[in-house]
Order: C-alpha cells, then sequence, then structure tokens
C-alpha cells in the first residue's frame, strides 16, 4: 500500500525507536522528566518563546490554548475551514463554551482587513472578541504557505482590537522550508503556537504549546483538567527530540515529491489539480467524473490510500515513509483507475 491519506500515518525509523528505547524518563506531571523537559526547552527555543508544554495531540494544544486565552461566552476569530473549527469535535464549545466567528479565506488565507469587517463594537448584546487564530500551513486550504506579510497584518488588526493571537503550527515546519523563514520568525507574531511532531516530522505522539512563561503556567493547568498529564512521556519525547533534529530538513523531499504527483496527475482525464497550487506537502486532487469517495474506494483497491476531502476532492499527502518512486507508482495507478 502506498499510504497518502495523511503524514500521521508516517512509523517511527529505527534510528529514532533507539532514541525512545534510551530515554531517561520520570514522572512528567511531578515535572521530573528529562527528556519531556529537554522537548520543551528545545520547541521554546526554537519558535523563539519563553517556555513550551508537551501534549498528546494537536488538537489539544489547540484547545487547550483557546481555553487559556477565553472565558466562557467569549468569541473567537477563526477560518471558516481552520482545524480547530472545522475537525476538534465541536472543542471550542464543548470545552471552553465559545463562539466561533468565521472568515471565508482564500485557501485558508484571509486578511487584516477582513478581521477588522468581523470585530464588534464594545456592548454588552455582543460576546467578548479574545483571539485570533490562523493556521499555517493551512491543511484544508491545500498545505498553503502564509506570506509573513500576510501574517503580520493579521496580527497588526488583531493587536489594534487589543486581540491575542494563536497559530495552529501543526504544519509550521513545513511552512518553515518551503518559504525558508525560520520558525521562530513567523511565531514572533503569535502569542501562542502549537506545533506538532507526529506530521511531517514523524515521530509518533505529540504536539507541544509555547508562549510568555505565565500563560504556558496556565495552560499546564488545563492540560491535566483536559486529561493530558502524562507519566514517563520521555519515551514519547526522545521520538519528537529526534525528529526536530533529524526530520526538519528532509520535509523539503515530501515537497518536492508532492509537486511530482501533481505533476503526474494534471491534465489526466477526469482529475483537477494545479501543480502551482502545491506549495508543501499537501495535494488537492479534483474529480470531475466520479466522486471522491468512490475515486477513495477504487485507489484503495489498487493499492493507494488517499482521504476525501470534500464530494469532489481527494487529498494526498506526502510524507517520510513514501518515496520519489512509490510517487510515481502512485501516478500510475491514478491513470490505471481513471482508465478502468
Ligand atoms: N490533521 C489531521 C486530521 O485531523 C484532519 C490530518 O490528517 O491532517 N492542526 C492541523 C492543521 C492539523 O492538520 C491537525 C491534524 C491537527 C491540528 C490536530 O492534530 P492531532 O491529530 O494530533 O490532534
Amino acid at each position: 500500500m502506498i499510504d497518502l491519506r495523511s503524514d500521521t500515518v508516517t512509523r517511527p525509523t529505527p534510528a529514532m525507536r533507539r532514541a525512545m528505547a534510551e530515554a531517561d524518563v520520570g514522572d512528567d506531571v511531578l515535572g521530573d522528566d528529562p527528556t519531556v523537559r529537554a522537548l520543551e526547552a528545545r520547541t521554546a527555543d526554537l519558535l523563539g518563546k519563553e517556555a513550551a508544554v508537551y501534549m498528546p495531540s494537536g488538537t489539544m494544544t489547540n484547545q487547550v490554548a483557546i481555553r487559556a486565552w477565553t472565558e466562557p461566552g467569549d468569541e473567537i476569530i477563526l477560518e471558516a475551514q481552520g482545524h480547530s473549527y472545522f475537525y476538534e469535535s465541536g472543542g471550542p464549545a464543548a470545552l471552553s463554551g465559545v463562539t466561533c466567528r468565521l472568515i471565508e479565506g482564500r485557501r485558508g488565507l484571509f486578511t487584516g482587513e477582513q478581521v477588522r469587517e468581523v470585530l464588534r463594537p464594545a456592548n454588552d448584546h455582543f460576546p467578548r472578541t479574545k483571539l485570533v487564530c490562523v493556521e499555517n500551513t493551512h491543511n484544508r486550504g491545500g498545505g498553503t504557505v502564509w506570506p509573513l506579510d500576510q501574517i503580520a497584518d493579521v496580527e497588526a488588526a488583531a493587536r489594534d482590537a487589543g486581540l491575542r493571537t494563536h497559530l495552529d503550527g501543526a504544519r509550521l515546519w513545513n511552512a518553515s522550508v518551503a518559504s525558508g523563514v525560520p520558525e521562530a520568525e513567523i511565531a514572533r507574531h503569535f502569542d501562542s503556537v502549537s506545533v506538532c511532531f507526529s506530521k511531517g516530522l514523524g515521530a509518533p505522539v505529540g504536539s507541544a504549546l509555547a508562549g510568555d512563561a505565565a500563560f504556558i503556567d496556565g495552560a499546564r493547568r488545563f492540560r491535566k483538567m483536559f486529561g493530558g498529564g502524562m507519566r514517563q512521556a520521555g519515551i514519547l519525547a526522545a521520538g519528537a527530540l529526534y525528529a526536530l533534529e533529524h526530520h526538519r530538513d528532509r520535509l523539503a523531499e515530501d515537497h518536492a515529491n508532492a509537486r511530482r504527483l501533481a505533476e503526474g496527475l494534471a491534465g489526466a482525464a477526469g482529475l483537477a489539480v494545479d501543480p502551482d497550487a502545491v506549495e508543501t506537502n499537501i495535494v488537492m486532487v479534483g474529480t470531475t467524473d466520479v466522486t471522491a469517495s468512490d475515486l477513495v474506494e477504487r485507489l484503495r483497491a489498487a493499492g493507494v490510500l488517499v482521504l476525501p476531502r470534500d464530494a469532489e476532492t481527494i487529498r494526498a499527502v506526502t510524507n517520510l515513509n513514501v518515496s520519489a518512486s512509490q510517487i510515481e507508482e502512485a501516478v500510475a495507478v491514478f491513470a490505471a483507475v481513471l482508465a478502468a
């Protein structure tokens, strides 16, 4: 099987497994796990933040950030296709008691002007708006990378209105490699940043939330409240630390493979693919003659795994476990399936 369902499907490499097996551990809820502490320090350093806290998932880092920046009854501003709104099981409402004000972005990206358009005057009739969330790269947008000046524009609109900013940087590593802009340069526009180690970086488990020290202290309490206090988590953190040191630069290979896949599929009858829209490791493939779920099933039967994005688009995500030659194979499987 050539598995392009997500970059979450990767399995740890032998070297990563060795690092995990040999990790020093302790009870992290008691603050005793040296490997978790090392991962948190290294992550904070890479992101140019005072502190970071390790958590089991990207969903938890986003939802803890939302909880830590808001009170029940508040409102947060999100892009309509953003992961924290679209794919986190209604978390903002269920876990923080906040409402979501949605902005329709362009491939997931929006402007400072669009933030200004949804600001509310101070008036007891309205919820109090607290937070603006940005996703970089943008998953449902197709792995889109935010230009730095557009981030600064959104940041300025948020600051002018006294709002906090949160970055869902599950794939910030991809954004950094694709744009050549260091992670910290992107992160400095945000009060809090979540990053994932278990997507393109290939670690088996975990994410981190970074910000200033007082914010991260508060986030630790919500991590505990949400059930994310782990004990000898250094076993997992060691995989993440290994990934940070060894798997960031190689994301360029995933980006090249994504581009290769899009170029291989462009122009095929029954598909709509724009290679120029591929900025990182995500390829959106439009289906013109069959439904996306039908094509997904036919591809599965022929050995290629992908996921439907919506009724007429499938998503393919290149990753550590898929080689350039498997991408060529995948292109051939698409052609055979479409011809059949
Ligand atoms: N995304 C997953 C699915 O949930 C859709 C995927 O396969 O892409 N932020 C972003 C931008 C994400 O893409 C994801 C996962 C998360 C947060 C949540 O991470 P986890 O799965 O660790 O909770």
